[in-house]
């Protein structure tokens, strides 16, 4: 019995959602043109393109303002049901501001969402995806707490001129990455301020997107029936070695301290920031000389208020990494404060362009039973965001091996461990602009030719396999027998 549920095929719950995703800045170009403002990205790519790769930027991208008709016919083509894709805050406020609003920026989102309509698919949009208005990075970006304020004025339009058509909201796309841009330089803004910056823009993105959900609560939920949520990145941390119980330790502070940081505060029964954080970063700052804790601390009142603040959980993972105990990173800064190193994964395989990305299928179903348990049964989750980076080549046999696994360990986490877990979005439809990786590293289902003034797109054998699994509801029994050996790596 154990062995034939072990290489068993599942099919896919009825009703299971299917989708592709992407970002405008990684996508549409057109970075100038009809009123756009300039966006953190622009300016950092255009002032540091040695943090880049190949020294791209996303200034034409796959040009997707254009050819957007084109990505959500690819969508279709692969008999999904989800068109996952964000709006760019400066294409409708071009300096963030929300006395000017620019109606080509409007005219342009509300065509995208009435083609995706048009052909039958579901528009999910991110609101916010990285590319902050570069006047506002200019008053300080998520480090103002103002910032809470303006977010709230760029929702209630985006909600006023597309929530009658849009049911499914992601607030801010992995809270956890922005604030890295406040912590190193690799991300925009690049601001460095390590120990510091990340804590106070994560503290205002929190912040932020919690009052965006009272707003929709309050103002349109009732007439627009839509769920929020907002996007949860994380990579399975495992222990270095299983039977060491510092590093069980040490995976256990750092689950906490990259998925906690922004989870606790909203699905957890009592709300706020983790235990281990705020001891850990409070005790690391008085000892540094600091009067007060680095992390910020939420009033009881704001800690109601943030908590239950997302109506599914809206998870992207990628892979796994190993850790142990121990110390790096300058001081201060949220390395040293969690006290955690990552160890290298020689074991697993992953992927050549992305080397942080490790081919761990298994990761995916642990984290979402250490979600359901940590933070309850009740929530559904919704994957927003798994797929796989290579050089873009059309015959992509490992990122259908990536899909076909993650996939199944994914319908073990439902059907064995009784999991609710609603859909599925391949990260990305197309290959796109990949942040520091330029184009280096592409996710797409769909090869973009760079190089073809047209951004010629082609089905790759992903795009392909993907049909057929949203076709037969079910992942070809191969598939089961790969996933158990590579569990077991
Ligand atoms: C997602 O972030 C983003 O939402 C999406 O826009 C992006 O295209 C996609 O992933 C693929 O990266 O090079 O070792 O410094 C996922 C989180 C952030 C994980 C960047 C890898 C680089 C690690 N990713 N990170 S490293």
């Amino acid at each position: 019995i154990v062995s034939a549920q072990k290489n068993r095929t599942f099919t896919f719950p009825q009703g299971f959602l299917f989708g592709a995703g992407t970002s405008a800045y990684q996508t549409e170009g057109a970075h100038d043109v009809d009123g756009k403002g300039q966006s953190i990205w622009d300016t950092h790519t255009h002032e540091h393109p040695d943090r880049i790769a190949d020294g791209s930027n996303g200034d034409d991208a796959a040009k997707s303002y254009y050819k957007y008709k084109e990505d959500i016919e690819a969508v279709k083509e692969m008999g999904m049901q989800i068109y996952r894709f964000s709006i760019s805050w400066p294409r409708i406020m071009p300096l963030g501001l929300p006395n000017i609003i620019n109606q080509k920026g409007i005219d342009h989102y509300n065509s995208v969402i009435n083609e995706v309509l048009s052909n039958n698919l579901i528009p999910m949009a991110t609101i916010y995806h990285w590319d902050l208005p570069q006047h506002l990075q200019d008053l300080g970006g998520f480090a103002n707490d103002d910032i809470i304020i303006y977010y709230e004025a760029y929702a209630k339009v985006i909600f006023e001129n597309f929530g009658d058509r849009v049911k499914w909201w992601c607030t801010i796309n992995e809270p956890y990455y922005q604030a890295f841009g406040y912590e190193g330089t690799l991300f925009a803004p690049g601001l460095n301020s390590t120990g510091i910056g990340g804590y106070l823009a994560a503290h205002n993105m929190i912040k932020a997107h919690a009052r965006v959900y009272h707003l929709y609560e309050k103002q349109y939920r009732s007439k627009q029936k839509g769920r929020i949520s907002l996007n949860m990145p994380i990579d399975w941390p495992a222990p270095r070695d299983k039977t060491s119980t510092q590093d069980q330790e040490a995976a256990k502070i750092e689950l906490e301290f990259s998925l906690g940081w922004f989870a606790h505060p909203i699905y957890s029964k009592e709300g706020d920031y983790p235990q281990v954080m705020k001891d850990r970063i409070s005790n690391f700052s008085l000892a540094a000389g600091f009067p007060f804790s680095r992390l910020p601390s939420f009033t009881s009142a704001e800690v109601e208020y943030i908590r239950g603040t997302a109506d599914y959980f809206a998870l992207n993972q990628y892979g796994s990494k190993h850790v142990a105990k121990g110390e790096q990173g300058p001081d201060p800064s949220f390395d040293r404060d969690s006290g955690v190193v990552m160890t290298g994964n020689k074991k697993w395989p992953s992927s050549r362009t992305s080397k942080w990305e490790t081919i761990t299928p298994k990761g995916l179903r642990d984290i979402i039973a250490w979600i359901r348990k940590e933070y309850g049964e009740e929530w559904e989750i919704l994957i927003t965001e798994n797929g796989f980076a290579d050089g873009g080549q059309l015959n992509d046999t490992l990122r259908v091996g990536y899909l076909a696994t993650y996939m199944t360990d994914m319908l073990k986490a439902i059907y064995i461990d009784k999991c609710k877990v609603i859909g599925y979005i391949v990260w990305s439809l197309i290959d796109s602009f990949e942040w520091m990786s330029g184009y280096t590293s592409t996710f797409g289902l769909y090869q973009v030719d760079f190089k073809d003034p047209e951004r010629k797109r082609t089905p790759k054998q992903s795009a392909y396999f993907m049909a057929n699994i949203t076709k037969t509801r079910e992942i070809p029994s191969f598939y089961a027998i790969v996933t158990n050996k590579l569990d077991k790596l």
